[in-house]
């Protein structure tokens, strides 16, 4: 089958998954969200990652109804996890948007759709979005992320420091969180110039009242030094990998 077809039937089919990787607060390492990775359960070829299908699907636009679905049932999973524990210390569920699935006509509507069908509050949803998004009608993109956080949601720049973008973007766009690529986490401890980098990029995030997550902490001493910088969270195979939904609340108990 072609692969637009197979998308398809794997929308109808119910095929797709959610795993949750923890974003912690470096501080003190306690889990304050998650951000939900879609997977495929596909009929023949196993369980795939995003790396085998989103391509594709953002090509073919099947991410849209994909994107739709995972937002959907992003919602409805945190707000299970706050109904079954109240003092559960999970904040957000981190959702990543793909340009295409923002550009569709109606996402703030989907948005604002998806909240009331999972009654959840929307301080619950952080969504991510790509520095790229605002390289094509920036106007009409600034419009819609100024509407979603009037609503309440939170907006996170994802792979920060990767993309054609340069901090001039930062005062145009309207956002609450820079999500800053394991690329420029990998060398902290052995580049001085990367570290102050890193540096320089979480001080001008603070002075900008951006919060920042570094991603892909390994280590102990990447942790260490990115708390001792001021990085308020972080997210890594250091803490958790991407995780089941069922292993979750283990690790947001309040008591922690
Ligand atoms: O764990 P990992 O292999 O899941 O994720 C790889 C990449 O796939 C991530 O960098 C992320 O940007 C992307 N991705 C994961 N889940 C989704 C999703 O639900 N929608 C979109 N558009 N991208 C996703
Ligand atoms: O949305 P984003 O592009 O940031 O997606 C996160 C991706 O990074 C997922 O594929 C996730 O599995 C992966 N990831 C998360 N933490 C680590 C890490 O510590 N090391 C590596 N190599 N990959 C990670
Ligand atoms: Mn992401
Ligand atoms: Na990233």
């Amino acid at each position: 089958l072609e692969m637009r077809t197979q998308l398809h039937e794997a929308i109808e089919g119910e095929q797709f998954m959610l795993q949750f990787q923890p974003i912690v607060e470096l501080a003190d390492q306690r889990v304050t969200g998650v951000e939900a990775l879609v997977r495929w359960q596909h009929p023949t070829r196993g369980l795939l990652g995003p790396f085998h299908f989103v391509e594709a699907a953002e090509e073919s636009g099947a991410i849209v109804g994909i994107g739709n679905w995972v937002l959907r049932q992003a919602l409805r999973q945190i707000a299970d996890w706050k109904a079954a524990d109240p003092a559960t210390t999970l904040r957000y569920v981190s959702v990543n948007v793909s340009p295409r699935q923002f550009r569709s006509p109606d996402f703030v509507e989907q948005v604002r759709a998806a909240l009331a069908g999972a009654g959840a509050r929307p301080e619950w949803l952080l969504l991510e979005i790509t520095e790229s998004l605002v390289l094509k009608d920036a106007d009409k993109v600034i419009r819609d992320l100024r509407a979603l956080r009037a609503m309440g949601v939170r907006i996170a720049i994802d792979d920060f420091g990767t993309g054609y973008s340069s901090l001039s973007y930062l005062r145009q766009m309207p956002v609450d969180v820079l999500k800053l690529d394991k690329s420029f986490i990998d060398d902290i401890l052995t580049s001085r110039q990367q570290h102050a980098l890193v540096d320089a990029i979480v001080t001008l995030a603070g002075n900008l009242d951006l919060a920042v997550v570094a991603e892909g902490i390994e280590e102990a001493g990447q942790r260490i030094a990115l708390d001792t910088m001021g990085c308020d969270y972080g997210q890594g195979y250091h803490f958790a990998r991407p995780l089941w939904p069922a292993d979750i609340p283990a690790l947001t108990a309040s008591a922690q």
